[in-house]
């Protein structure tokens, strides 16, 4: 029998290759997404090209009934949680509304499976901000958190709720601490996007520089499809668990700055202008995942490199122009 998923988030990056990924796996696909992003083509272009063969509910994250309802007309028997505020601001700006949005929303769906259908399994999208300023490198699953950003606060929190309902209420919830991840669907206020989307305008003399942070900034940097298929195969595990998802692989800023402009055959020391206002707090450890458990649980292989990643990118970019 055809398998029913709903997605939360499935208008960015990885929610819109989650939905193609379990279109291709013939399940029937539900979404909840906000009445005005319904009324929104630029909202929606992540998933205009599988716009028929989805079910998109109008429906709000921060109100219970909401959810309930379109729960309760779709009855999944997977649910993917990938809504929230996703830029990290170190500063402490919407406090009030990105914890709430990002903790109730999670609870409200962690309570209705429980009410509804106790054997829906959840996946929901952690991020390394959770380990905030790291107190070990690499990071893994035993790790202590120690976030340093409400969005991070919002999604430890999360995890605590989620780790209570599976061991409690036996629901088969499961939290992937997500490193960054990329792809040509990546948002703009992303340094990679951000990188590439420059490289190609000073490449066709539309732009003359970019300015940009720390340089030296690393990164454990991923490709988006990897990640959207280890999320369907964490939920088709015997065993609801967490994981770091990561590719235990450090690279600078300036290395994907350097890969992205001599791929367009440009040299970027002539092009990039330092700016203090993208500079954040000096992170003495790197953020970069322990792939072990990953890697021996689920059997996980990476598909592209950060070259390839970088070249699919510039790619898609260069298309734009056609
Ligand atoms: O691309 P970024 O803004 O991504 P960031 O902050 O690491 O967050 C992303 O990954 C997290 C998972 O690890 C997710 F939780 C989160 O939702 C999001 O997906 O910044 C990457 C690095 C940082 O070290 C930053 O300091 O790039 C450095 N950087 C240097 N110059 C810059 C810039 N970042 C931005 N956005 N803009 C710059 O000009």
């Amino acid at each position: 029998m055809k398998k029913t998923a709903l997605i939360t988030g499935i208008t960015g990056q990885d929610g819109s290759y989650l939905a193609e990924l379990l279109i291709s796996k013939e399940y029937e696909v539900h979404a909840i997404v906000r009445r005005e992003t319904l009324e929104n083509s630029e909202k929606l272009k992540n998933i205009a090209h599988i716009e028929n063969k989805i079910t998109l509910h109008a429906g709000s994250l921060s109100d219970h009934l909401s959810i309930y309802k379109i729960f309760a007309k779709v009855l999944p028997d997977e649910c993917y949680h990938l809504a929230g505020s996703t830029f990290v601001d170190y500063s402490f700006d919407e406090e009030f509304q990105t914890i709430s949005s990002n903790f109730s929303s999670t609870h409200y769906l962690l309570s209705i499976i429980k009410e509804l259908k106790p054997a829906c399994r959840l996946f929901f999208a952690g991020t390394s901000e959770m380990f905030g300023e790291p107190v070990e490198f690499p990071q893994n699953e035993k790790t202590p958190f120690n976030p340093k950003s409400i969005y991070g606060i919002s999604k430890v929190s999360s995890y605590y709720l989620i780790k209570n309902y599976r061991e409690k209420e036996n629901i088969f919830a499961c939290t992937g601490i997500m490193y960054n991840h990329e792809s040509p669907r990546r948002g703009n206020q992303f340094v990679t996007k951000k990188i590439v989307t420059a490289a190609v305008k000073i490449k066709k003399g539309l732009q003359k520089e970019i300015f940009l942070g720390n340089l030296d900034a690393k990164r454990d940097w991923g490709y988006a499809k990897d990640y959207v298929l280890m999320m369907w195969k964490i939920l088709q595990q015997d065993k609801a668990d967490d994981y770091i998802m990561a590719t235990g692989k450090l690279h600078s800023v300036r290395e994907f700055l350097d890969i992205a402009f001599s791929y367009l055959g440009l040299d970027y020391r002539d092009y990039f202008k330092i700016d203090q206002r993208f500079f954040r707090a000096s992170e003495k450890l790197p953020l970069c995942g322990d792939t072990e458990k990953l890697i021996s649980a689920i059997g996980f292989q990476h598909t592209k490199s950060l070259h390839e990643i970088v070249e699919e990118m510039i790619e898609a970019e260069l298309k734009g122009y056609e």
